[in-house]
C-alpha cells in the first residue's frame, strides 16, 4: 500500500507539471481529487488494510491528499496569472484583426515611375537645397537682371538674394559646377512660386527636370530621348509634336505635346478642345549657362527638359484640382 501511495504521488506530480491550461487542470482534478478519483479510491481500500497497519497508511494517505490539493491550487493560481491564461482567454483559431496599410502619395508614385523610365535610359538622380540663392536660381540660368520671374510677385524671397527655388534647375547648375561631362541626371523636387492658389495653381508643386551634357549632343538626341520617354509612359501608339518656345536657359527651346488620350483628339476640357496635351518643356542648354558652370562650350553641348509632376499625375489619375495633392485628406489619399 505504501508503495502504491508513493507511485501515485510521483505520477500526479509529473502530470501536473505538464498541464498548460484550465481544461487540462480540470481533467487532473477529476482524475485524482474528485469524490470518485484515485485518491478517494485509496481511502476506500483502507477498509481492507489490517487494523495494525491502518494508522501509518492513513497518515500517508492524508499527506498524499493534502499534497495533491496544494499542488493543484498552486497550479491554478499560476495559470490565472499567466498572460495567455488558458484557452478561455485567447482563441488562437480566431481570424486576425487587419491593420490599416498606408500607400504612397500619388506624387511619389508618379516620381517613382518617371525615375524608372529615365533610369533605364541611363539617367541618375540628383538633388539640392529648397532654399537657394539668386545666383543659382536665376543668374547662372541666364535670366536677365530685369526678368519678371525675379520679381517679388512671382518668387518667395527670404532675403535680398536668398529665396525658395522656383524650379529645380539650380540643382543642374550645382551638378555641373561639381562635375565635368558626361553628365546625365534627372532632378525631381519641390518648387515654390508666389501665386494665387486655385484648382490649377499652387504655391508648392513638384518638377522633374533632366540634363544631358557631353561632346556632340544634338537636338535630335533630345527628341529621340523624349519621344522614347513619352512612348514608355503613354504607350507606343501615342502621337507627339514639338513646338518652338522660349526659355532663358535653353536655345533653341521646344514644348512637347502628345495626342490627347482622354478624347482621342476629338476635343475635351482636359486638352482644351485642341486634341493635344502639353507634357514638358525642353531645349539645348544655352551656351551662357554652360559657361557659368565652367564648361568648355567648344567641346560640350547638352539638352535639358522639365515637366510638372502634378500635371503628370493629373493626367495619369484624372485628378482635376491641384489643391487635393497638398491637403492630406485620407478620403483622397486612400484611393491610390
Ligand atoms: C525646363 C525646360 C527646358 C532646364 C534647363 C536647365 C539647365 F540647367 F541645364 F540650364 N535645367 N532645366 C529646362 C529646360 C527646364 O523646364 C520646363
Amino acid at each position: 500500500m505504501q508503495e502504491t501511495i508513493k507511485a501515485l504521488r510521483e505520477e500526479l506530480s509529473a502530470e501536473l507539471a505538464g498541464i498548460k491550461n484550465q481544461n487540462e487542470l480540470e481533467t487532473f482534478r477529476i482524475k485524482y481529487l474528485a469524490r470518485k478519483g484515485r485518491i478517494a479510491g485509496l481511502f476506500d481500500a483502507l477498509k481492507n488494510v489490517p487494523a495494525a497497519d491502518k494508522p501509518p497508511i492513513g497518515k500517508a494517505l492524508n499527506e498524499l491528499r493534502s499534497f495533491a490539493q496544494t499542488s493543484f491550487e498552486e497550479k491554478e493560481k499560476q495559470l490565472q496569472q499567466s498572460p495567455i491564461a488558458g484557452s478561455r482567454a485567447i482563441d488562437v483559431s480566431l481570424p486576425g484583426r487587419p491593420r490599416p496599410v498606408g500607400s504612397k502619395h500619388p506624387i511619389t508614385q508618379t516620381i517613382d515611375e518617371l525615375r524608372q523610365i529615365f533610369g533605364r535610359m541611363g539617367f541618375s538622380v540628383a538633388s539640392g537645397p529648397d532654399i537657394e540663392d539668386d545666383y543659382h536660381n536665376f543668374t547662372a540660368l541666364n535670366f536677365p537682371p530685369d526678368h519678371p520671374a525675379r520679381d517679388m510677385q512671382d518668387t518667395f524671397f527670404i532675403s535680398k538674394s536668398i529665396l525658395l527655388r522656383t524650379h529645380t534647375s539650380p540643382v543642374q547648375i550645382r551638378v555641373m559646377e561639381n562635375q565635368q561631362p558626361p553628365v546625365r541626371v534627372i532632378i525631381p523636387g519641390r518648387v515654390y512660386r508666389n501665386e494665387a492658389i486655385s484648382s490649377r495653381s499652387h504655391v508648392i508643386f513638384h518638377q522633374l527636370e533632366g540634363l544631358y551634357v557631353d561632346t556632340g549632343v544634338t537636338f535630335s538626341e533630345l527628341k529621340g530621348t523624349l519621344v522614347s520617354f513619352a512612348k514608355q509612359l503613354y504607350g507606343s501608339s501615342v502621337r507627339y509634336k514639338f513646338r518652338p518656345t522660349f526659355f532663358p536657359f535653353t536655345e533653341p527651346s521646344a514644348d512637347m505635346y502628345i495626342s490627347c488620350f482622354i478624347c482621342n483628339q476629338k476635343g475635351c476640357p482636359v486638352c482644351k478642345y485642341i486634341g493635344w496635351l502639353e507634357i514638358l518643356g525642353s531645349g539645348m542648354v544655352h551656351p551662357n549657362v554652360l559657361k557659368y558652370c565652367g564648361y568648355d562650350i567648344e567641346r560640350f553641348s547638352g539638352y535639358a527638359f522639365g515637366m510638372g509632376i502634378e500635371r503628370m499625375a493629373l493626367l495619369r489619375y484624372g485628378i482635376d484640382d491641384i489643391r487635393l495633392y497638398f491637403e492630406n485628406d485620407l478620403r483622397f489619399l486612400r484611393q491610390f
